[in-house]
């Protein structure tokens, strides 16, 4: 019976390591990818996810986050979010939802609130003064404002062959009040189906929608491709197309699992990933580019 787990940046870490010992002792998949976000979510030095997230432009905390599940393909998803530290806690509750599922600003708020999630404070002291020296920064230097984001996704494998996938970040570091991004959106920032496998991104929200990459990685492997073909062809022909018809491509990076606890990575940036499986202890990984891009 395998498991697995695979999670985007070193700092899912700690949270791979504890999915690993509930998908260990059989527990389920939703449970084990949940446990591995909110680990991420609650640590305040991280700061481009959960607690310790850094601002929009008006200095004010926005996550969005999104969970699914495997079997039934039910999802929820919370956009730009506010006063909650498990944005996807938020969105597992909402995937019970048939209809309203994905919710965002006041609404989301509002849920998270009759649903007895606690409200909190996201913005730490250490996030204001990383986003008052931005604010300096951009005025003195002209910089690009964007800089400084990244999302933790996962998708995970339990021994009962169910999968789940879930994200959560504070997005883009300075964006525009109400943007969001790829992470809550369903093909792009996350995918999974439990009789194939799953994908997560991180990156730069607007350019990993232009090609709903999760998706396309996972429609890949249920055509039979390996999850590292998968990633291989969803991802680098879209970066060099994309230069050609938009002028540019972000940086972006995506890690997939296929139900058998085979898992593939793809980047066009320096990127670190985290994975467990039956197979494989704990590791974290290092990705790089490949060549011919
Ligand atoms: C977003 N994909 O909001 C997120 C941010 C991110 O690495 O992951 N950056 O666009």
């Amino acid at each position: 019976m395998s498991w697995g787990t695979i999670a985007t940046w070193r700092m899912a870490n700690e949270g791979v390591e504890k999915a690993s010992t509930i998908l260990k002792e059989n527990g389920t998949a939703g449970d084990a990818v949940e446990k591995l976000i909110n680990t991420v979510e609650a640590y305040p030095y991280y700061k481009s996810v959960g607690y310790g997230g850094l601002p929009n432009e008006e200095g004010v905390v926005q996550m969005d986050a999104a969970f699914m599940n495997g079997d039934t393909l039910a999802q929820g998803a919370v956009g730009a979010i506010e006063n909650v530290m498990h944005a996807v806690s938020v969105a597992r509750a909402l995937s019970r939802e048939h209809y309203n599922s994905f919710r965002v600003g006041e609404g989301a708020t509002k849920f998270a609130s009759l649903h007895g999630f606690e409200m909190t404070n996201m913005l730490t002291e250490r996030a204001k003064k990383r986003w008052q020296k931005r604010c300096k920064e951009i005025e003195q230097q002209n910089l690009n404002p964007y800089d400084g984001h990244d999302t933790v996704g996962a998708i995970t494998l339990d021994k009962n062959n169910s999968m789940a996938a879930a994200t959560s970040t504070s997005g883009l570091f300075m964006k525009k009040d109400g943007r969001v991004g790829d992470s809550p959106l369903s093909g792009s920032g996350f995918y999974v189906d439990s009789k194939v496998g799953g994908a997560a991104a991180t990156g730069l929200g607007e350019d990993i929608m232009k090609g709903c990459l999760s998706y396309e990685i996972v429609r890949r492997m249920q055509e039979g491709e390996l999850p590292q073909d998968a990633c291989n062809h969803a991802v680098y022909p879209f970066i060099k197309d994309l230069k050609k018809r938009y002028g540019k491509a972000g940086e972006f990076s995506l890690v997939a699992m296929n139900n058998k606890g085979e898992w593939g990575v793809a980047t066009n940036v320096e990127f670190t990933f985290c994975v467990a499986t039956d197979k494989q202890k704990s590791v974290i990984l290092m990705a790089n580019p490949i060549d011919n891009m």
